[in-house]
């Protein structure tokens, strides 16, 4: 086995973006692509000489061979060891688990998350470090940098190893632990909820469907629902995961988890419905002929997270992405805990979390998660939801009227417009910032424009500044409007639009909500001119 030094140039196009590196397969199965960023990652923390590293993806077309270079490289640049789930499979949140657990140095994770999977569709990497969490902007940056300066890169000349059977295997001196990618995560769970109440819900009749929709969570949910909880057999669903998640799109909303939606509002519906994304840190929570919109379930969570043994003594705090509606934001209030803002991505999450300001954290982009692990957590919403359930004996429905009469709603919704050329999207979004100062006063559908801003993030942890973070208009009577453009996507732009507006009537607290949002949607079209900028007459996802 011999060390070999690749010569190599940088390659444009690798700034990482909201989370990670994403980009078509075939970008990164074209050698070097994938050898050149992950040089430079490793570079970019300073070397992995010594070091211990969880890698692991979830699954989609071309993990494996990725693993393998990722091993290769890992070994010649003098890593130590490298604990790897057992066929290159590890949830986003049980591979943040297992890098705390285990007090690895870092993490690689293979994902592109939610994003379709195949050899035409997408791929990604990202690192995680030492808590478990996103690498921070600082490291993000660091990383890109050396991808702007990389002149060689380190792999190993040999036969990988067989990471399809659990073991011990040794690679040029670096050791290589096949593990389980499940057992661990489920015991984790087990510490958090409590198992005898869920199980005895399930005994008692009640019925659910998780949808896993082709992806990683499958073998988690069949362990934890059906083997460690008790679910009827068959509860869950596509849940083998596939290289290209059954040809699917493992984006846990309404629009992609349709068969699910329509299982929940159909006749003799389940008691609870949830589904995961294809690396398992999202969820989507539905209950019997009830959505429930990850804004709102991060604001139940919040109010009712005391009811399982892991958050028994109550919340440090709450944070939530800036675009999340401001529903969690009335809970910290009435419990008297502090509740943070912080710009789009979950890495913002790591500092708050690690300083125990905040116990739990949420984004209206169907993540929510707490300080078990660094990382949103799919399974994790959806067992706490279930505990919740076993300790009120209540539906979800019952659940989301209560809170909603106790709160008031903020009705709220994401409109998408997917892969709109690039330059009128940034036309668009600088346009909009022109704008800002001129907009207080002014009437858009009705609505009075009180204040506009671009939203920006000092942390309070480590003093780190962020600007540029989403476009905010809000009106006199409350609502708001927020424009971002997306950083996941891997083709042209995705532009944002994010809707809310607070009702408190008890008589229209179950309207829906593109109907109660009407107002505000017309609006944010009359202030960022999108049909006009982007040609498009309708968004393409709504959640
Ligand atoms: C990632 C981030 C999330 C973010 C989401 C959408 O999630 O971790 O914090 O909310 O992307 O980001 P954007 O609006 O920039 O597309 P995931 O599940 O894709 O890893």
């Amino acid at each position: 086995m011999t060390v070999r030094t690749i010569p190599t140039t940088p390659i444009d196009d690798q700034r990482p973006g909201t989370s990670g590196l994403r980009k078509k397969t075939p970008v990164f199965m074209a050698s070097p692509y994938l050898e050149n960023y992950v040089q430079a990652i490793f570079d970019g923390i300073g070397g992995v000489a010594g070091q211990t590293l969880v890698v692991g993806g979830d699954g989609r077309f071309f993990n494996d061979r990725a693993i393998d270079v990722i091993l290769r490289m890992a070994a010649a640049n003098g890593a130590a060891a490298c604990i790897v789930g057992q066929g290159g499979l590890l949830s986003t949140p049980a591979a943040s688990h297992l890098i705390r657990k285990c007090k690895a140095d870092g993490g690689l994770i293979l994902s592109a998350s939610h994003n379709p999977g195949g050899p035409d569709a997408d791929f990604g990497l990202k690192y995680n470090g030492p808590n478990g969490g996103p690498a921070t902007e600082a490291v993000t940056e660091k990383i890109f940098t050396c991808t702007r300066t990389i002149t060689q890169y380190r792999i190993l000349d040999a036969d990988g190893v067989n990471i399809g059977i659990p073991g011990q295997y040794d690679l040029a001196g670096m050791r290589v632990d096949v593990i389980d990618p499940i057992a661990d995560y489920a015991d984790l769970m087990e510490t958090l909820f409590d198992f005898d109440a869920i199980r005895a819900l399930f005994v008692g009749g009640f019925r659910m469907r998780f949808d896993a929709m082709h992806a990683v969570t499958g073998p988690y949910a069949h362990e934890i629902l059906e083997n460690r909880l008790g679910a009827a057999a068959g509860s869950v669903v596509n849940g083998t995961p596939s290289p290209d998640f059954g040809g699917g799109h493992p984006d846990p909303n309404p629009i992609w988890a349709k068969d699910l939606m329509q299982t929940m509002y159909g006749t003799d519906a389940p008691d609870f419905g949830a589904a995961s994304d294809g690396d398992g840190d999202r969820n989507m929570i539905v209950g019997r002929n009830c959505y429930v919109s990850p804004s709102d379930s991060l604001a139940v969570l919040a109010d009712l997270a005391h009811l399982a043994p892991g958050y028994a003594g109550g919340l440090a705090g709450v944070a939530r992405s800036m675009p999340t509606s401001c529903a969690v934001d009335r809970v910290a209030k009435a419990k008297g805990i502090a509740c943070f803002e912080t710009p789009t991505g979950w890495k913002f999450f790591g500092n708050l979390l690690d300083a125990g300001k905040v116990t739990l954290c949420g984004e209206e982009s169907a993540g929510t998660g707490s300080s078990h692990v660094r990382e949103k957590d799919g399974l994790w919403a959806v067992l706490l939801w279930l505990n919740i359930l076993a300790q009120t004996g209540k539906s979800v429905a019952a659940l989301m009227a209560d809170h909603w009469a106790r709160y008031g709603r903020n009705y709220y919704s994401r409109h998408d417009y997917e892969e709109v050329d690039t330059d009128p999207a940034n036309a668009l979004m600088e346009q909009l910032r022109a704008a800002l100062p001129a907009l207080p006063g002014q009437e858009f559908a009705g609505l009075t424009v009180e204040r506009a801003d671009e939203f920006s993030y000092d942390d309070p942890v480590d003093g780190s500044s962020s600007t540029q973070q989403g476009i905010r208009i809000f009106f006199t009577n409350g609502a708001r409007v927020v424009f971002r453009l997306s950083g996941t996507g891997t083709a042209g732009a995705t532009l944002r639009v994010y809707l809310e507006r607070l009702e408190t009537a008890a008589d229209a607290l179950a309207q829906d909500a593109q109907e109660a949002l009407a107002d505000v949607i017309a609006a944010a079209d009359q202030i960022a001119g999108i049909r006009r900028l982007t040609g498009r007459d309708a968004p393409d996802v709504i959640t």
